[in-house]
């Protein structure tokens, strides 16, 4: 990557290139744990984490929330004339960061890069002018897009729904906003595309014809893609599973309820999971329990790295801070054999009160160091075997004789009933759930 290159003007002076200073640095502007070519296994750590930064969080919220003003005085907001020259200050502004930061990926929604227009054309003119200059600062820097996906969710227009919308006229618009999103995204070499359903589910079944809405995502979605593919783009189309908010119900709950849809509809083949941690948290799930899940379906494509706040049941969208999250995490990740075209996007925000520039520089600094640290915990998991192996004899049973017959389908109901009056009593062990997680804990030591 190349070194700090934007333009002429400097949006976060006095905070030059981060690097790696080890575990005993006490620089807040360092990484302690996060070398990125450090080799972890067969790969380097950066080629492992592939970290992307959200240019929604980092350069759009403000800091408002439903209860107060903004917060956050962004320097290249201040100075700018017009809503398209403060876009340009963005994008400089977010191409500084990201080489300063040394984070190789970034992910935005078309109107996170430029304006909405008065009308769709002037929406796409904007938009095609910021991606042709976004796209001389990713060749300038070596940085490059993780994933574009498009707003269908802040217009006034959108509130009862896009794809799923009740009036056919909001399901068209929403789709020239995507045309227009996936064309730029193969424009900048987007190495994905995500669809995440804001406000696609309902606020109420009463006035919900919900098979109706269904069909119409299917058909949407379905209709994205082939176009897409037609235009050459070779990328994974990614669904981003949330199970409520800003709706009382999403329709893309969770990964199992994404995973049937998706086979129903024919739409597997194509698309791939962009889990959020914070996504799964809110559906009453682990995080490592969606992954794993859709590493099972063969599903498995992308992360939303961030974290919630357990008691409160809100989207918080904060910075990863448990090795123990992340340690699981990249457990999963490394046993479905790592990233391919996905990454670990930073989909989190600074808080409303986090309001020195620094901030938004530490706080990705601290999600970096957590994700490196639960890189190589992992890492160690699966060099040691110890509960690969544990699991592995756990369902030794399978392995020959009638088990593996079950297994391979070749027992009917009845053989299976048979075996088992034969058997009369049955091989029971211990899961030795405690002494794992001690052994868990002794690898989260280990470092
Ligand atoms: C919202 C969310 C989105 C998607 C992209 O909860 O996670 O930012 O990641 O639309
Ligand atoms: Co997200």
């Amino acid at each position: 990557m190349a070194e700090y290159y934007v333009g002429n003007k400097e949006y976060f002076p006095g905070i030059g290139k981060i690097i790696y200073e080890g575990p005993k640095s006490d620089n807040p502007l360092a990484f302690k744990y996060y070398d990125a070519e450090k080799k972890v296994g067969k790969k380097k750590m950066k080629d492992h984490l592939r970290f992307a930064i959200a240019y929604w969080h980092s350069f759009c919220a403000d800091g408002s929330d439903p209860f107060g003003a903004p917060t956050h005085p962004h320097p290249w907001i201040v100075d700018a004339k017009s809503p398209l020259e403060a876009a340009e200050h963005k994008l400089n502004a977010a191409f500084e960061f990201f080489t300063k930061l040394g984070a190789e990926f970034y992910c935005f929604h078309d109107r996170d890069l430029a304006p909405e227009g008065e009308s769709p054309a002037e929406s796409e003119k904007n938009l095609f002018a910021l991606a042709a200059k976004a796209k001389k600062l990713q060749k300038a820097t070596g940085i490059k897009l993780l994933w574009g996906t498009a707003n269908l969710f802040s217009h006034p227009r959108f509130m009862n729904g896009a794809a799923t919308n009740p009036e056919f006229s909001v399901v068209a618009l929403a789709a020239a906003q995507v045309k227009a999103a996936i064309d730029v995204t193969i424009e900048l070499g987007g190495q994905g595309y995500t669809f995440w359903g804001g406000r696609e589910g309902y606020m109420s079944l009463l006035n919900t014809d919900l098979k109706k809405e269904k069909e119409h995502l299917a058909k949407f979605l379905g209709a994205a893609r082939d176009y897409a593919r037609k235009q050459g783009f070779k990328g994974v189309f990614y669904i981003e599973p949330k199970p409520m908010e800003p709706t009382k119900h999403q329709y893309d709950y969770d990964v199992e309820t994404v995973a049937g849809f998706l086979r129903y509809y024919g739409l597997d083949k194509d698309f791939r999971l962009n889990i959020e941690a914070n996504h799964a948290e809110l559906a009453g799930h682990d995080f490592a329990h969606e992954l794993e899940t859709a590493a099972a379906l063969g599903l498995f494509g992308s992360v939303d790295a961030n974290r919630g706040e357990p008691r409160n049941g809100w989207d918080t969208d904060q910075f990863p801070t448990s090795y123990y999250e992340t340690a699981l995490a990249m457990y999963a990740i490394l046993k479905v054999g790592g990233f391919t075209s996905g990454g670990l996007n930073f989909d989190a925000k600074i808080r409303r009160n986090s309001i020195d520039p620094a901030d938004l520089f530490e706080a990705h600094i601290g999600g970096m160091d957590t994700f490196a640290v639960g890189l190589e915990i992992a890492q160690r998991i699966i060099d040691d075997g110890k509960l690969s192996a544990f699991v592995k004899k756990r369902y030794a049973s399978f392995n020959s004789g009638d088990g593996a017959k079950f297994d391979k389908g070749e027992l009917s109901f009845e053989d299976l009933a048979k075996l088992g009056s034969k058997y009369g009593k049955a091989g029971i062990t211990s899961g030795k759930q405690e002494r794992l997680e001690n052994i868990l804990n002794q690898y989260l030591l280990g470092l």
